[in-house]
């Protein structure tokens, strides 16, 4: 189809870039972080995001060199920014099942953080609990090599799919990403939900991090349920590598 040959295209012709979205520490107000999110500027079709992409990208294969140009680029940028702003940020990417698969996935990931020198407690991988219901003998053991390299992991878009927290107990998993689903005040149920991820989160060591966070109120919300980290519209969007300096300042 036209698109996936596009998406060739758009890969040689540098049409893809990496917007990057700030995640913030509530209890001081600073950022510690960013999420590579993934661009695509398409020439007629204009910006084409990931959710239409990234899923040709995977039946494709394509998937494979895009995503290691996800991370040598993520790595690169963070570390350059680490350095300017003599700040320790991590940098989150985030990483499809088809990609985690392939062979040569941890020697790539383990090239992109050394050909910047970004220290690997400072990657943070971001996979979906999809990856792990099968526990799959290689993605078990891949994980835990990835954790004794000293890589996070985040599990994204908790809540969304099987939920299953004895996963989060049992793989190296370092942080919960909340879905933005939850943070509808609207619905009641949510105060509960949220509560129980951090209340168990806490248990078990982890870190939780509120996705979609777009008003005072929704971090009011996720504040007083002791949930610490915090990414949304409210502090700020995904913005271009080139803007991110100011993004951040004004945040802080
Ligand atoms: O930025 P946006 O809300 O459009 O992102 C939509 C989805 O695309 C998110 O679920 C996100 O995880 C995914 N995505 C964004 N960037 C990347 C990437 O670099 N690799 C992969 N595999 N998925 C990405
Ligand atoms: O699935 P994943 O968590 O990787 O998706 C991240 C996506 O969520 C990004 O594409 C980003 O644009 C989007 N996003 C980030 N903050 C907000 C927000 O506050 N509200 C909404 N609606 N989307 C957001
Ligand atoms: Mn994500
Ligand atoms: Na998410």
């Amino acid at each position: 189809i036209a698109l996936e040959q596009d998406l060739h295209r758009a890969f040689e012709k540098e049409e893809l870039s990496l917007y990057y979205q700030p995640q913030v520490d509530l209890l001081t107000g600073k950022v510690v972080g960013v999420e590579a999110l993934l661009r695509w500027a398409h020439p007629e079709k204009g910006m084409i995001p990931p959710s239409q992409f990234v899923p040709i990208a995977e039946d494709t294969g394509l998937i494979v060199p895009l995503g290691e140009w996800v991370l040598n680029k993520a790595c690169r940028e963070i570390q350059t920014l680490r350095k300017q702003h003599k700040e320790d940020y991590t940098v989150a990417v985030n990483v499809s099942p088809r990609q985690f698969d392939d062979p040569n996935f941890i020697r790539a990931t383990d090239l992109a953080m050394r050909r910047c020198g970004l220290p690997p407690n400072r990657l943070e991988l971001e996979i979906t609990e999809g990856l792990l219901v099968n526990e799959s003998e290689s993605v078990c053991s891949k994980l835990s090599v990835l954790n004794r390299m000293g890589v996070a992991l985040a599990l994204d878009d908790f809540g969304t799919g099987y939920s299953s927290l004895s996963y989060v107990a049992k793989y190296p998993v370092s942080v919960i990403k909340i879905d933005r689903a939850f943070m509808s005040l609207d619905r009641k149920e949510n105060a509960a939900i949220v509560g129980a991820i951090t209340a168990i989160a806490d248990g078990l060591g982890l870190e939780v991090l509120a996705e979609g966070v777009e008003t005072s109120e929704q971090q009011r919300f996720i504040a007083q349920r002791g949930c610490r980290l915090v990414q949304g519209f409210y502090y700020a969007k995904p913005v271009p590598f080139s803007s991110l300096p100011r993004v951040i300042e004004k945040i802080n």
